[in-house]
């Protein structure tokens, strides 16, 4: 991976209601408390297109408590930087109130931070690292082309991979404009590059670097506050708003 640390956003996702695959024991460990599901971003400026929210199902997820009513649901490692950060008002300190099973979030329902789409469901993405970010990964397909990607492939094949297909957003909605690939970046891509799965590897990654730098280069914003302005002006200041609305905090790792 890179030099240095990496700077992302960790986006705060209110859980509305869990998958009926957690236990009565769990829901009683929670009791009183707000839980939000927590993912790490570099596009923070994309939140509004928020169509669903990805877990690794093989990955074990902890709830530590953040505040005296509130509780995050990320990896441990994840965790245990977020302690050191000061992220947790027992600084450097870890309170673990549970734990849980990627594939027993599947089909929980938490709301995304500034999302045009008020409620989303917890789906399975095969590439989420345990090791990378939170483990949790918000999704937007307008301009992630592994998101669109991945969608694609939870439309089609919806048994397999244990989900309700009303889970899944249709259509993405569209954040920001690029004058070579248009409203819906990751789409455009996902076409040009001929690329049918999240297993496309080698084209995701291209597909990829192409979107980072044609919206941050050349991008405008479509919805939000900043709607006209251009992305590179936009993302540090929807950032921001996140953060001061309580709805986001800083991570590196
Ligand atoms: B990004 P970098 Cl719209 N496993 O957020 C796999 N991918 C992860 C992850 C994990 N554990 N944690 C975070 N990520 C994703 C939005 C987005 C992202 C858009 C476009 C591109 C993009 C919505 N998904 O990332 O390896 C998260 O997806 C491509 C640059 O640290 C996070 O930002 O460079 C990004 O990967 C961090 O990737």
């Amino acid at each position: 991976e890179g030099v240095g640390p990496q700077e992302y956003t960790a986006i705060k996702m209110k859980v509305l209601e869990w998958a009926s695959g957690v236990s009565d024991d769990f829901k009683a460990a929670l009791e009183g408390l707000d839980v939000y599901m927590v993912a790490a971003t570099l596009r923070p400026e994309t939140m509004y297109g928020q169509t669903n929210c990805f877990v690794g199902t093989g990955i074990n997820y902890g709830i530590y408590k953040a505040s005296e009513t509130e509780a995050y649901l990320v990896t441990e490692r994840a965790a245990r930087n977020m302690a050191f950060q000061g992220t947790f008002d027992d600084r450097g300190k870890l309170h673990k109130v549970a734990e849980v099973k990627g594939a027993d979030l599947v089909g929980t329902k938490v709301n995304p931070p500034f999302g045009v789409i008020p409620e989303i469901y917890i789906v399975p993405m095969e590439g989420v690292l345990a090791n990378k970010g939170t483990g949790v990964v918000s999704c937007v397909p307008s301009d992630s082309p592994d998101d669109y990607a991945t969608l694609m492939d939870l439309r089609k094949k919806a048994e397999y991979y244990k989900i309700q297909p009303e889970w899944v957003a249709n259509e993405p909605i569209p954040v920001l404009n690029t004058p070579n690939y248009g409203d819906v970046t990751a789409a455009a891509l996902v076409a040009k590059l001929k690329i049918n799965s999240q297993k496309d590897k080698v084209q995701l990654a291209e597909a990829k670097d192409i979107a980072y730098k044609e919206g941050f280069n050349f991008g405008t914003m479509l919805v939000g506050d900043y709607k006209g302005r251009p992305v590179q002006e936009a993302k540090p200041l929807v950032r921001k708003q996140l953060i001061d609305a309580g709805l986001a905090f800083p991570y590196a790792e």
